[in-house]
């Protein structure tokens, strides 16, 4: 077979790799998506269990690049679930005629920069390819984390990571099923498996905070609203510090009453799902502001749920929203339930899992289905699990080991032409991740048609930028509070990771910085270094 060569390659065919594809095809460069799966659609194929979705307004969560494709599709509920927003990738796919080069079952195994040829050589399963660019549109929360607990070989019934579910329908009737881990996949999921499942058993580790959806049919009159000025509330949105809208305020809560107070978080328990810590602008400032707001959450959960030693344990303890807030549809109702058992790891560790289920706390819990809702290497896993060498074979997961260090999440030394998409230093999980990864592409896109213009071959990052950029990004979380727990934001969630915080906070300046960098011919990167 002979070897194929590319414009450019783009790994992942999620939200960012199908408007890179349309944005590259569009300026003349023959591009391939490759795609593990069977089919597109990224984080939204993988992530299809009970329960699934958005927890941003889907007037928001899409795509904006196209005004007659906003003004056209029509979401059905104000928060969409998976396979709506599936519906949606294909219908963009289809109407930008996207399917003829995107290459699917394919998995990418290696990525290697050719100093010679100034190309990448990308080795898949399928084959090999050569490239003048590689985009890494590889998803933030792409790597599924399973912990290495003692027997997982051994179990023989249903074995299910929230994070890669099956296409095929899993029906949990008349089943026990346990699930562990309470991040935001399982509060999703445990509502619908609840109603199935003739018994469930959440095994806790840590207590978490989330606020009600509210979720129902979209109210037409707010569409007509949005649709009759889409560009104007894109760009509203996109002026406040998170991308997302209803977080743009300045009132503190240290400096309101307490009857204020209750009425505002009242308003933004009832109203505002993940918007809940927009209600003052100092909740992710300041510690005492903070736990205003988390105790008031705290009351809510004991409110909810009836048996009050289970509604101690599912109150959260630590700092609101330095582990990502979970929105949810009946999460804490659930618990009523009298086929919902909540087990805490804290006091019944997990010795192992059995053949037929797992022992925690000396006692055996034999289930049908086990499930793993226990999250992903966070925004470097997806990157590092590929056996990707820039210069002088260096590998990116070595290079990587004591910290992920990039320049604006875009570019990382020593691995000339390859571009991520909302790369760790970048705000991308602290944003509406669907603009922001819009941003990305335009900018890669341009830099790219740049370099065409302008009679550049190669681009890189350089350790001296990279360093100064993700100090900023520590130094801009030291102004809040979102170091003050453990979480995938800081990479301790998983083991033999280095524990540092990746997203950059603040959607304005962030965006101004980089238009910036474009603008002054992307100053801070370095062309056609001779070494
Ligand atoms: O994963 P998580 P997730 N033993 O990492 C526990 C996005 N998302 O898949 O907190 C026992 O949040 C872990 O416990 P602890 C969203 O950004 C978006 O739920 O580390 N437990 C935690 O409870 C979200 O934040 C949507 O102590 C273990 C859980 O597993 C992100 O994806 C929907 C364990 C993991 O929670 C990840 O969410 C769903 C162990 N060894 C998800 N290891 C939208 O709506 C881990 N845990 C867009």
């Amino acid at each position: 077979m002979s070897l194929r060569k590319l414009d450019v390659v783009v790994v992942g065919a999620g939200f960012s790799g199908l408007y890179l594809l349309h944005k590259l095809r569009s300026s003349g460069f023959s591009v391939a998506v490759i795609e593990k799966a069977d089919q597109l659609g990224g984080t939204w194929h993988w992530n299809r269990y009970p329960g699934a979705r958005c927890d941003i307004p889907s007037l928001q969560y899409s795509y904006q690049f196209d005004e007659d494709l906003q003004q056209d599709w029509n979401w059905s509920e104000k928060y969409s679930a998976q396979p709506e927003i599936l519906e949606y990738l294909n219908h963009v796919t289809d109407r930008f005629d996207l399917r003829k080069d995107i290459e699917f079952n394919t998995e990418v195994i290696s990525a290697r920069f050719n100093e010679e040829k100034s190309l990448w050589e990308i080795k898949t399963s399928q084959g090999e390819l050569e490239t003048k660019f590689c985009v890494m549109a590889t998803g933030c929360l792409s790597a599924p984390n399973t912990p290495d607990f003692k027997g997982l070989d051994d179990y023989e019934g249903q074995f299910l990571h929230t994070g890669k579910w099956p296409q095929t329908q899993v029906d949990f009737t008349g089943e026990s099923v346990a699930i562990i881990g309470t991040g935001s996949s399982s509060i999703q999921s445990i509502p619908v498996i609840a109603e199935q499942a003739k018994h469930l058993y959440v095994f806790q580790r840590t207590a978490n905070y989330s606020i009600p959806s509210n979720n129902g049919p979209m109210d037409p009159a707010e569409e007509t609203e949005v649709k009759s000025r889409y560009p104007e509330f894109r760009k509203e949105n996109w002026e406040n510090g998170f991308g997302i809208a209803g977080m743009a305020i300045e009132e503190m809560a240290v400096e309101d009453d307490e009857q204020g107070r209750k009425e505002k978080f009242n308003h933004h328990w009832e109203n505002e799902g993940l918007g809940f810590l927009g209600a003052y602008a100092d909740l992710m400032l300041d510690k005492e502001a903070n736990e205003m707001a988390a105790s008031f959450a705290r009351d809510k959960v004991k409110e909810i749920v009836k048996d009050t030693e289970v509604a101690e344990l599912l109150s959260p303890k630590f700092t609101i929203g330095c582990k990502r807030l979970c929105v949810d549809s009946g999460y804490f109702e659930a618990f009523n339930r009298d086929n919902v058992t909540l087990i805490d790891l804290n006091t019944n560790p997990i010795d192992c899992i059995t053949s037929k289920g797992l022992m925690a706390g000396q006692e055996e819990y034999l289930v049908d289905s086990l499930i793993l809702a226990t999250g992903f290497d966070a925004m470097t896993g997806a990157l590092t699990r590929i056996d990707i060498r820039g210069r002088k074979g260096i590998s990116l997961k070595d290079q990587w080991k004591d910290g992920a260090k990039s320049y604006l999440g875009l570019g990382i030394s020593n691995f000339p032409n390859l571009f991520t998409v909302t790369g760790p230093g970048s705000p991308s999980v602290l944003s509406n991740m669907v603009p922001s990864l819009e941003l990305h592409v335009e900018w890669i896109s341009q830099c790219i048609e740049w370099m065409r213009d302008n009679n550049k071959k190669v681009i890189e990052s350089t350790k001296a930028v990279e360093e100064e950029w993700m100090t900023l990004v520590n130094e801009v979380a030291d102004l809040t509070v979102y170091k003050s727990c453990n979480s995938w934001y800081n990479g301790s969630n998983i083991d033999e990771k280095a524990k540092e915080f990746l997203p950059f906070i603040g959607v304005p300046p962030y965006t101004e910085k980089i238009t910036e960098v474009a603008e002054q011919n992307y100053q801070g990167f370095v062309f056609d270094k001779t070494n």
